[in-house]
């Protein structure tokens, strides 16, 4: 569970206090309770539920990612269980006003400075956890397959529904953002080793972000972080978007520079 201290409620204020933008430099991650606007969340979770309705492309499947859990191909039972909705941008208006809201675009621009960017390549996603088929993700930091002149993204985490442990909410490691693990920490897959031993006390500091429908998570791109597949009976939802300041850009024929960025307004 994530500490009294570390559960800041909006309060109606478009702006993070002094005390939110520290939390978030040192522990890499600040949860806001109640930060999406309810009409914007409603009509995004539509647009989810539409998206899988008519399997609307395109779209990541469980079984593309080879997770613990997740069906062995597409073809097998439960194959077809959607994991990500991918370029939410291009699927409604609603993500665009989402993140130009005063809510989420001053609090980035106090964490990134007075242009930030949102590139397409990625996130950019509603990530979707069904009951029966759903997978593990290990322990990562999203930096790993990304490439800017430096490890300073922020993602932003916004729950369509519940998240808690049993339906597979994110975990994180507080602080993480700021140590520099050795390589052998990691796997091939660059996923931090929980089979490790020298791992075991960074992995003992996990927190689980628990989150109610409309609370936001911000998250830095080293912070590292984790799932369990979902335990529960209903399907969780959740909307996320990254975001760089404009003097950060992708390094020149990264994957992180082939797709279109937007600048925010
Ligand atoms: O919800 C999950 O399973 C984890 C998602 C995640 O960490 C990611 O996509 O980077």
């Amino acid at each position: 569970m994530a500490s009294p201290q570390e559960v800041l409620t909006a309060s109606g204020r478009d702006s993070l206090t002094d005390q939110e933008v520290q939390q978030f430099h040192q522990q890499g991650y600040l949860i806001l309770r109640g930060l999406g606007d309810e009409d914007l969340r409603r009509r995004m979770l539509h647009v989810t539920l539409e998206g899988l309705h008519r399997s609307i492309e395109p779209l990541e499947f469980e079984a593309d990612v080879h997770y613990p859990g997740a069906p062995e191909s597409r073809s097998v039972a439960g194959g077809q269980t959607v994991r990500r909705l991918k370029q939410a941008f291009s699927r409604d208006i609603v993500f665009l006003e989402w993140i130009q809201s005063p809510a989420i675009l001053n609090r980035l621009k106090q964490l990134l400075g007075p242009q930030v960017l949102c590139p397409l390549a990625h996130h950019n996603c509603i990530m979707t956890k069904e009951p029966r088929f759903s997978s593990d993700t290990g322990w990562h930091q999203d930096i790993r397959y990304w490439s800017f002149e430096q490890p300073e993204l922020i993602s932003v985490w916004l729950a369509l529904g519940k998240e808690n442990l049993h339906n597979g909410c994110l975990q994180v490691i507080p602080g993480s953002h700021r140590v520099q693990y050795d390589r052998d920490c990691f796997d091939d897959a660059k996923f931090f080793r929980a089979d490790l031993d020298k791992n075991a006390p960074v992995l003992a500091q996990r927190r689980a972000v628990e989150l109610e429908p409309g609370d936001v998570l911000f998250f830095h791109c080293k912070t590292l972080h984790a799932a369990t597949r979902n335990y529960s009976e209903d399907t969780k939802y959740s909307v996320v978007f990254t975001f760089r300041s404009s003097d950060n850009p992708p390094v020149p024929g990264s994957r992180s520079s082939a797709s279109a960025e937007l600048l925010l307004h």
